[in-house]
């Protein structure tokens, strides 16, 4: 099934919500729905997630590329050296503008497509084919279903690891979970606090010790009193010190050694947090962490903070980690699974829904 037809059915559903809405604006009067609870319900669509979360993203990139099909309107060798321009500006990452732009050429003559205009699809397509491509990475979060799961958050200073375990711990706690904390950062000034506001506000247990103590001795407290009262996921807290690449590995070898102690299949996740407003840094990181543990999933924060959103691109391709959540904003239900489909729909929304729209009215014409 084609990009767009997939697209049709997501959307498809979205226009009985249109006509669901008219509903509600009928039941108004009665009093039973307000807007405000209409608007609730619609923000939580996770589509509506990703395409308000990379509204800037979206923006830059649309103006750009219909700037781009106005300028150049045959598909010729000018045409895609400035698409390459655009999509390195994305922060799509160079050898993936590469690998897209020279399928696109193939395609492009293959499909005999002489109007940059009839362009617009296969560049959407392509760049889900290249996400999806690698297929052998999961997206999936290793969560056991009966026993405990340990995920280690680790990362530099800043990039949204504090806030990120608070928002997985309340998407697990909605899921109906038993959720716990361990304050493993307990070198920066504040941060074991921060981490008990979290536990506060979305209401699981922090396990704790003063600020300064060791984290692998946090680490092991907090596994043991996991076990001991039966928790289903136990979410990790670290520093984020990168400065010194030899004391990070000691203290996160360290750290997964005194985990296995207890449970010697963890940590089942070692997420390593990613500010997507750092563009081609986040990627410098990645590379560091991934010599100096076993990383085996990205969480990309603050993806609702930069225009330069192809970035997700770059770290699938560039990588080989798959990203497992995106942050989209700063409140709590703001972090979600990554799809390569909704982030894509993310990018391109305004021009799938009006493609999809012309779609449906070609098929109620016939
Ligand atoms: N807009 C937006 N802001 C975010 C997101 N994730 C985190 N932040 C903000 O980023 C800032 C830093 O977040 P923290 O969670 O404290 O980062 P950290 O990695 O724990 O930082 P250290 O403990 O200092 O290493 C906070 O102001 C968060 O609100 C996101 O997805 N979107
Ligand atoms: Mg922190």
């Amino acid at each position: 099934m084609g990009l767009f037809d997939r697209f049709k059915k997501k959307v498809q559903p979205k226009k009985q919500e249109d006509k669901s809405k008219q509903k509600v604006d009928a039941e108004l009067d009665d009093g039973l729905i307000s807007i405000e609870e209409f608007e609730e319900w619609e923000q939580e669509q996770i589509g509506y997630k990703f395409k308000q979360g990379l509204e800037k993203s979206r923006e830059k990139f649309q103006n750009e590329i219909n700037a781009l099909m106005a300028k150049y309107r045959t598909v010729d060798e000018d045409f895609f050296e400035a698409l390459e321009e655009v999509l390195i500006s994305a922060d799509v990452g160079f050898n993936t503008v590469m690998e897209l732009t020279d399928e696109l050429r193939k395609e492009a003559q293959l499909k005999n497509i002489t109007d940059t205009k009839d362009l617009k699809e296969t560049i959407v397509e392509k760049m889900i084919e290249i996400y999806e491509r690698n297929d052998s990475l999961s997206e999936e979060v290793n969560i056991q279903s009966d026993s405990l799961t340990v995920v280690l958050v680790v990362g530099v200073n800043g990039v949204g690891k504090t806030t990120s375990i608070g928002k997985l711990a309340h998407k697990y706690k909605q899921e109906g979970k038993q959720v716990m904390l361990a304050a493993g950062d307990t070198f920066r000034a504040g941060a074991i606090n921060q981490l008990q506001v979290w536990g506060d506000r979305v209401g699981v247990d922090v396990i704790r010790q003063s600020e300064g103590s060791d984290p692998a001795a946090v680490m092991y407290d907090a596994v043991n009193a996991a076990k001991k009262r039966g928790t289903d996921v136990l979410i990790c807290d670290t520093a984020g010190r990168l400065q010194n690449k030899g004391n990070l590995m000691n203290e996160l070898s360290k750290i997964k050694k005194v985990i296995q102690k207890v449970v010697p299949e963890a940590p089942h996740e070692a997420l390593l947090v990613l500010d997507a407003t750092t563009g081609q840094n986040a990627l410098t990181q990645a590379k560091a962490f991934k010599e100096v543990t076993d990383v085996t999933g990205i969480v990309l924060t603050k993806l609702d903070g930069t225009a330069k959103g192809g970035i997700v691109l770059a770290i699938k391709n560039e990588l080989g980690i798959p990203v497992k959540f995106v942050g989209l904003g700063e409140q709590m239900d703001d972090l979600q699974e990554f799809s390569a489909e909704n982030y894509v729909y993310g990018l391109f929304a305004d021009m799938i829904d009006d493609s999809v729209d012309e779609a449906l009215e070609d098929e109620d014409n016939a």
